[in-house]
């Protein structure tokens, strides 16, 4: 049988799946086989309805034009573009959530907010230009609130979380180029518009309104961040656990599902009110709250909630017969979850209006009464379980630890014990002596098309034997998490040298007597911008622009157009960006050129696409060389 998976929590699973009728993503995939060359190529079109068009790529006998004319390079460049759109938009979308729970906080009409850190509340205002003087925490947020509503349509002055938070030397080239997006939301908008029948058909001029539109990206993922960590808190470094080992014989399981914390905070507060309940229900442990995709990684990062598993193998964490219910909200959710739960007794509540799926029940979600929402979704859970057969329980024996909770400000607190007048001092001594070679953020999900986990553990087995400091965000992390990778014990046996020993220094700094994990789990997706915001930090210090900084990022399983959406803005703040999985841009080699070469031109990052991790290792150490010597270190 093909292999799927190399962790075993997934493997033992996958058969148990299979055993219960459960139709998995494996077998989906299986059933696609083979795909279709145009699609793979990103030489069909169907952005009008006299399509679908479809390109000869080898420009042998078929067409070599769309029926309006488009050509490869320009249905090539308008479909990647579109993936960025949509990313862009997802977002965007979570990070007004946020801010619309703000205005209703500032309103009187969310109960169960508040301002959880008045520290990075303050740092915000300030940041955002917002006078405090005198005025209490429900006026203050509502001017943030409002002003950050205001970022999602065109104004005249360029978005308020983009330039208050990149290089001057960035914003200036971004100016320049033209890359500066009127609004988060106009960007998307614009983006559709140009990439429809008979608009932009120059595919250079396309991909620059598709960095344009990961700029945005950019801007509303920091807002989502800032307004999370004011709303629920910043996250400090915490222990958790993960696999699908988590899940509990003898409490009531349930998974926050998704990606915003807006319903999950309140879940995590309501299980422990409601543990009472859940006893007499029979499930002496309680509730027992695990974490699937980055909703997941939010509890995590704040509460130390165990991570079960992510995007990929979600239907698997129902095959253990032991999920009472999953409880979603929006993005990377399979719409298969409910027929999965069909063949146990799990419950699949959806919770938003725009994220309904046939099959599951809908518990419409609102702040006004939040935790009486969450102890109705809590109620499910418990007729759920009373419907458990113990006799089809098959939790796999696997368990890891892992640390959370490494948000930037963790990290400067934690550097701030060895240097309290100047926190980032340490890390740029340490790359400058060469004990780090360089900095890694790895980001993005597992792809069905890569044996899960294969590429993220290869790949950063390979970087840490150079002393490449690792962060990670969402699936990333997760699937570090699933191997024993964000724990001393893994800095101890993968670490090179020069990165143990400053792994080390820091973790016994810290009062850990061990050293900081391999990676430093800095969050969700959305929380990649948290890396941005060291990298910038450093560059700043260093008066130089992140571009010069030897720091990279790669998503080696990418699978969804978030991942390329932020792999682009990684590209446009000047990081070299390795993906380990080919996206749909060959079909055109114009298009190819400027992901990979032009880009580095114009903006001092582009992308490495690179299946192979030994060779992907390579070219990222390569980069990280060229730009140490670029500084002269
Ligand atoms: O936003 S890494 S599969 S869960 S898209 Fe989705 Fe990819 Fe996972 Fe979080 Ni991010
Ligand atoms: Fe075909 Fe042009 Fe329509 Fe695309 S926009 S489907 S290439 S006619």
């Amino acid at each position: 049988m093909k292999q799927r998976s190399i962790s075993p929590d997934s493997v033992l699973l996958i058969d148990a799946a299979k055993a219960a009728h459960i139709n998995t993503v494996w077998e989906r995939y299986d059933s696609q086989q083979p795909q279709c060359g145009f699609g793979e190529t990103g030489l069909c079109c169907r952005h009008c309805l006299q399509g679908p068009c479809r390109i000869d790529p080898f420009g042998l006998t078929g067409p070599q034009f769309g029926i309006c004319g488009a050509d490869a390079d320009t249905i090539v460049a308008r479909g990647l573009a579109r993936n960025i759109a949509a990313g862009t938009a997802s977002h965007s979308a979570h990070a007004k959530h946020l801010a619309h729970t703000l205005l209703k906080y500032s309103r009187g009409q969310a109960p169960d907010y508040g301002i959880k850190d008045q520290t990075k509340f303050y740092a915000v205002l300030d940041r955002v230009g917002i006078h405090r003087d005198g005025k209490s925490n429900q006026e203050l947020a509502g001017e943030l609130a409002h002003l950050a509503l205001d970022e999602f349509s065109e104004r005249e002055a360029p978005p308020v979380w983009l330039k208050t938070t990149i290089t001057p030397q960035r914003f200036e080239k971004f100016e320049k180029f033209g890359l500066i997006p009127e609004g988060l939301d106009s960007t998307v908008a614009e983006m559709m518009h140009r990439t429809t029948n008979g608009v932009d058909a120059d595919a250079v001029n396309i991909l620059l309104g598709a960095i344009k539109c990961a700029i945005g990206d950019y801007a509303g993922m920091y807002l989502a961040t800032d307004l999370s960590d004011i709303l629920f808190g910043t996250p400090t470094p915490i222990m958790a656990r993960a696999n699908l080992g988590v899940l509990k014989q003898d409490a009531i399981n349930v998974a926050v599902h998704g990606h915003n914390p807006v319903l999950s905070e309140i879940i995590v507060a309501q299980a422990m009110a409601m543990r009472d309940e859940a006893i007499a229900a029979g499930a002496p442990g309680g509730f027992n709250l695990v974490g699937i995709c980055c909703t997941g990684m939010e509890v995590m990062m704040r509460h130390g909630i165990p991570t079960a598993t992510n995007s990929l193998s979600q239907e698997l964490a129902i095959a253990t017969g032991a999920l009472d219910a999953a409880v979603v909200d929006y993005q990377c959710i399979m719409p298969s979850l409910p027929w999965a739960a069909k063949k146990f007794h799990t419950a699949i509540i959806t919770t938003m209006s725009i994220a309904k799926m046939p099959g599951a029940t809908h518990i419409e979600f609102d702040e006004k009464n939040a935790a009486a929402k969450a102890q109705e979704i809590l109620r499910v859970a418990i007729e759920a379980f009373k419907k458990r057969d113990p006799a089809r329980v098959n939790i796999p024996p696997i368990v890891n630890d892992a640390m959370a909770g490494i948000s930037a400000e963790a990290v400067i607190k934690i550097l701030a014990l060895v240097n309290p007048d100047d926190p980032l001092k340490p890390l740029i001594d340490n790359i400058v002596n060469g004990n780090i070679l360089g900095v890694c953020l790895f980001a993005g999900c597992n792809d069905v098309k890569v044996v899960q986990d294969q590429n993220f553990v290869e790949l950063v087995k390979e970087l840490v034997k150079e002393n490449v400091l690792i962060l990670c965000t969402g699936c990333a992390s997760g699937s570090f998490a699933r191997h024993g990778l964000l724990t001393p014990a893994a800095t101890e046996k993968y670490a090179g040298p020069g990165l143990k020993a400053v792994l080390t220094a820091l973790g016994n700094a810290a009062g850990l007597n061990a050293p900081l994990p391999l990676a430093l789990h800095t969050g969700s997706c959305v929380d990649n911008t948290r890396a941005a915001s060291i990298a910038t930090a450093l560059a700043n210090k260093l008066g130089v622009d992140v571009s010069q900084l030897p720091v990279v990022a790669t998503a080696p399983e990418a699978a969804m157009e978030k991942a390329i959406s932020i792999g682009t803005w990684a590209v446009a703040l000047g990081l070299p960006t390795h993906v380990g999985v080919v996206p749909p841009v060959t079909g055109s080699p114009l298009v190819v050129k400027v992901l990979t070469e032009t880009a580095k031109e114009l903006l001092g990052g582009y992308f490495i696409v690179e299946p192979d991790m030994k060779v992907a290792a390579q070219k990222m150490v390569a980069a990280l060389k060229e730009r140490r010597a670029g500084l002269g270190i």
